[in-house]
């Protein structure tokens, strides 16, 4: 297919609307936004959700709703954080969360499962009127030549062939989508926690693949057709393009929020350093207290935004 370039300058709306670009949304009756359980005639979106300053995202439900509980202590909101319940309980499909005027949703892994939630969460927050609203994902990756446990702000993610872009395949067409990220957010956040001193966070190329396993370069799939040699040769590439995490989102997730004009970052822990090994060996408590980096980082950054710190 021949790619066909579609590079937009970050969507600009002065009223801070985030705006949804497809005409034939206006003609629907009623739009069922399905893998939510939700609907702009069966729930009060405005109601629901047109407070939402912050959205994160994150691949597991149960890591999502442990940030949901955490923000709602960390914001000293009213009551107790954990009777907090699932917006989505009627599907299984994600997992949605409110504190405040922070949502927490989980989007499973890979490029497919975040893309059909981001559609739906991007309408929601159009038919909610929702305002100036920055959306962050927090997860995890491997890393490339850094300490484990080092938090990854992205500036810019990048494809196999550490290109800034992302391919979407529309009709019979490659359409190619910029995949550039908020610079001064990035450096916002890397401020954050560089006062929070607490674990090593840098600014970084996060390269996106389709694949966990032969996709990142690892040798401990179900297959694998290359050599320890050319995995390697691959990894140091990468690191010289400044590829600094490897995940499986931060493509799609910058390409569709800088489309419709989300203040994105991504936020990414590494839970191993893949110029030593492929299998993520360390324990639970160690695993666990890595996930929490990028939740303490960006509930900082939240109590800044909104003056509590
Ligand atoms: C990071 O971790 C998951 C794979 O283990 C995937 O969702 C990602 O991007
Ligand atoms: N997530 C990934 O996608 N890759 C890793 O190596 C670790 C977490």
């Amino acid at each position: 297919f021949p790619p066909t370039s579609q590079k937009h300058a970050l969507s600009t709306n002065s009223n801070g609307f985030v705006h949804v670009k497809n005409p034939h949304l206006d003609l629907l009756p009623e739009d069922i936004l399905y893998h939510f359980d939700l609907g702009t005639k069966t729930h009060d979106l405005p109601s629901m959700f047109g407070d939402v300053k912050f959205v994160c995202v994150g691949g597991s439900p149960n890591r999502m709703r442990e940030f949901a509980r955490f923000m709602h202590k960390e914001l000293g909101l009213e009551g107790d954080g954990n009777n907090i319940t699932d917006i989505c309980a009627g599907t299984d499909r994600y997992s949605m969360y409110k504190s405040g005027p922070v949502l927490s949703i989980s989007h499973g892994m890979g490029i497919p499962s975040i893309s059909i939630m981001l559609h739906e969460l991007i309408k929601l927050l159009h038919h909610a009127k929702s305002r100036d609203v920055t959306i962050i994902r927090i997860g995890t990756s491997g890393g490339i030549g850094i300490r484990p446990g080092t938090v990854v702000i992205t500036d810019i993610a990048v494809d196999a062939f550490f290109r800034p872009q992302f391919e979407q395949v529309i009709l019979d067409k490659v359409v190619v989508r910029n995949t550039e990220l908020h610079q001064e957010l990035a450096e916002n956040l890397l401020r954050c926690s560089n006062e929070i001193n607490d674990f090593p966070t840098i600014i970084g190329h996060t390269m996106c693949t389709y694949d966990f396993y032969e996709g990142q370069g690892r040798l401990d799939g179900a297959l694998c057709s290359f050599s320890k040699e050319e995995k390697f040769e691959y990894l140091q590439k990468a690191y010289g393009a400044g590829v600094r995490n490897i995940e499986m989102e931060s493509s799609v997730f910058a390409a569709m929020c800088h489309l419709c004009g989300l203040k994105a970052a991504v936020v990414c822990v590494t839970l191993l350093d893949r110029l030593q090994g492929d299998q993520i060996t360390e324990s639970h408590a160690v695993l666990a207290e890595y996930q929490k980096r990028p939740q303490k980082l960006i509930a900082k950054f939240i109590r800044k935004q909104l003056s509590l710190c």
